[in-house]
């Protein structure tokens, strides 16, 4: 489990994995944040096929080719705004790890890399987004065997810090 599992400081346009995920909105039309830093890298061809996709509920994920990205392909998930905590934040978040896994046992997918789903714009909790990403993560690492990397790209230093002292509770030092 403990090197399945890595926590990187950087930009997740510049990963060299087979896919990464975006934290996208519902239009998959492309925004600001990850999802405009995704889409600058990967270049037009990747606006053009998510107009065929048309649009992605929250929680759900869509996968869509990398294009100019070192990663072969892009997850496209939408996260959930956060409304205060009783809007089913928690679950949609939850959803959004469970429908990128998905598409990685569908898709045969080995190495990935994901942002922190919902704390920039949409403004989810920092350390309640992280213990979500985290429980979801060890969940599926336990039932999938094939999976050999999951990295978790934070952005800066605070983010950072959260992966690392919530995977210190599952005793994972990074
Ligand atoms: N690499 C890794 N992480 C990044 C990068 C990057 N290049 N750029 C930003 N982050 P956000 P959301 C971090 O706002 O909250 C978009 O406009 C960022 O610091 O990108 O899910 C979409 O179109 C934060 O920790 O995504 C939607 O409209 C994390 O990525 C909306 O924002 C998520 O921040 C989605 O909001």
């Amino acid at each position: 489990m403990t090197n399945r599992i890595e926590v990187v400081q950087g930009d997740i346009t510049k990963q060299q994995v087979e896919a990464i995920v975006n934290a996208a909105n519902n239009s998959l039309l492309g925004g600001g944040g990850v999802d405009g830093a995704i889409h600058r890298v990967a270049g037009p061809e990747l606006l053009k096929e998510c107009r065929k996709l048309k649009g992605c509920p929250t929680g759900e994920a869509k996968i869509t080719r990398g294009y100019r990205l070192p990663a072969k392909w892009v997850i496209q998930t939408v996260g959930p705004i956060w409304r205060g905590g009783n809007y089913k934040e928690d679950e949609y978040l939850a959803k959004c790890y469970q429908s990128c896994f998905a598409l990685l046992e569908k898709h045969l997918l080995k190495t990935v890399a994901f942002p922190s789903i919902s704390t920039g714009a949409y403004r989810f909790p920092l350390e309640r987004a992280t213990k979500i990403a985290v429980t979801e993560t060890i969940n599926f690492l336990k039932r999938n065997n094939f999976v050999k990397k999951i990295i978790f790209v934070c952005f800066n230093n605070r983010v950072y810090d959260y992966y690392v002292s919530e995977l210190k509770k599952y005793s994972i030092s990074i």
